[in-house]
């Protein structure tokens, strides 16, 4: 009964903010503990890098070496309020004394209540609300699918092109790509319809926002109908598919409709949510207000935990009993939520994700006026992407995206591929990052840029999340 003994932490000195390396990437020891992830660990899940992390804090990873990397990734878009934010971890510390699990469904605690009464105020809309707390995005995307199907008491589920919502079985249903979330996992969830989305870069056409929602509505209404039609569950910008910005106007007119026919409109703000994209939800932008919202990843600074939020009269559809689980709702991961809120508030992360986007896009607009591989720079706050083509077409071009990855990595840089085709390199730093480490690792892709990448041989794991 014995586990296997694994490394201490390091000793709890500060982490300076600078990016470092001390040995080539991967070192000895993530090397050694790559290989016993090989015999340990399932094959199917795959790693964006091959080091192995020993502390992170801020902008900063530190590797099991002693690298120092900086952190463009955020743990795909969770640390938003930087690595072990001082009041999250003081928060977790606190709760983990007091204790760690009850299960609310048992006995409940304050801390859960705390976090419903906090989302149902922040939230997009006035209108009276209810929350429910569960651990993954995934999950709480099931439960809004669930929620919308009680009020309803209709089946069908509308999602839209390059979507992601999870690796579930519903949600894979829902997600668009096949490789690497559904390949050989089906058969997939029945009543899930897929229309087109608003995508301005590969909308070659003049097709606006509200014309957009037209075309994606009247598929909606031809193939569907709305009278069959729970729910529309759409990411106000899409994550895994692309950093995909809808031109302005697409979601507020697909919400009207949703309004007037009485469907459902889900934002999947599990990516985009507490001030990733410089407001605190990405629905804010245009002041759009959906129905449900449903939140995950930055909520709570890097414990496990995902809501769904939204109108009283939907939320308390489903009979009594009908929503739960075992963990839903832990109160470590409660207190850290709470905690990660109050710094976005105390620290202007808000203001710093826009002073983020601004920097991102200068530099990427300039790299781009000398580049034309670079088809598209896009994004808002904290949530930037540069979408990669063949020099002088739109055509994807997915061993470029791969390249500059791994240059970055090698050069100390955490970066993340996404997109329908793979050619898409996306940026989620900290909203703590200090401007030197921003700037320092974009220089790193410049000059990546205009070294010879392609040449770089590709030996990248690979995952959903390059
Ligand atoms: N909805 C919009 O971005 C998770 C997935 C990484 P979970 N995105 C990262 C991977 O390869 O698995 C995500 C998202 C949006 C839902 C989810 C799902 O959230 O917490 O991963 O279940």
């Amino acid at each position: 009964m014995t586990a296997t003994p694994h490394a201490t932490p390091l000793p709890n000195t500060a982490v300076t903010q600078q990016r470092t390396l001390v040995t080539a990437l991967p070192g000895p020891r993530s090397r050694e503990l790559m290989d016993r992830k090989a015999s340990a660990v399932a094959g199917g899940v795959g790693t964006t890098m091959s080091v192995f992390a020993a502390r992170a804090e801020g902008g900063i990873v530190v590797d099991v070496d002693g690298n120092h990397l900086i952190d463009l990734g955020s743990g795909i878009a969770v640390t938003t309020v930087g690595a072990s934010a001082p009041r999250v971890v003081a928060a977790v510390q606190a709760q983990v004394e007091a204790f760690t699990h009850t299960c609310f469904m048992v006995t409940p605690y304050e801390v859960y209540v705390a976090v419903a009464e906090t989302l149902n105020r922040l939230t997009p809309g006035e209108h009276d609300k209810r929350t429910v707390l569960f651990n993954s995005g995934a999950e709480a995307i099931e439960n809004a699918v669930k929620i919308a199907r009680a009020h309803t008491r209709r089946d069908a589920v509308v999602v839209f092109d390059h979507a992601y919502h999870g690796r579930t079985n519903l949600t894979m249903a829902m997600t668009a790509k096949n490789m690497p979330y559904k390949h050989g996992f089906g058969p997939f969830a029945p009543e899930v319809y897929r229309a087109p989305l608003s995508y301005p870069y590969r909308d070659h056409t003049t097709l606006d926002g509200p014309e957009a929602a037209v075309r994606a509505i009247d598929h909606i209404e031809k193939q569907v109908g709305a009278t069959n039609l729970a729910a529309v569950v759409i990411e106000p910008i899409q994550g895994e598919g692309g950093f995909i910005v809808p031109a302005p106007g697409f979601l507020p007119a697909l919400a009207e409709w949703c309004r007037a026919n009485g469907v459902v409109f889900v934002a999947d703000e599990v990516q985009t949510g507490f001030a990733r994209t410089g407001d605190l939800f990405a629905c804010d932008h245009e002041g759009v207000v959906p129905d449900l919202i449903v939140t995950a990843k930055g909520i709570a600074g890097g414990l496990p935990l995902s809501a769904v939020t939204g109108r009283a009269e939907i939320m308390d559809a489903p009979h009594v009993g009908g929503l739960g689980g075992t963990y839903g709702g832990n109160p470590l991961a409660c207190a850290a939520a709470l905690a990660a809120i109050e710094t976005i508030e105390a620290e202007g992360l808000l203001e710093r994700a826009r002073n983020i986007e601004r920097l991102m896009k200068d530099r990427l607009h300039l790299l781009q006026a000398d580049d034309d591989r670079i088809g598209d720079v896009r994004g808002r706050g904290a949530m930037i992407a540069i979408e990669l083509v063949q020099a002088g077409t739109s055509e994807p071009d997915p061993e470029l995206a791969r390249a500059l990855a791994r240059a970055a990595h090698q050069q100390g840089v955490i970066v993340l591929t996404c997109g329908t085709y793979g050619n898409v390199l996306r940026f989620l730093p900290p909203l703590t990052i200090s401007e030197a480490l921003l700037v320092d690792g974009l220089d790193v892709l410049a000059k990546a840029l205009k070294g010879d990448v392609m040449t770089v041989h590709q030996h990248t794991a690979s995952s959903g999340s390059g």
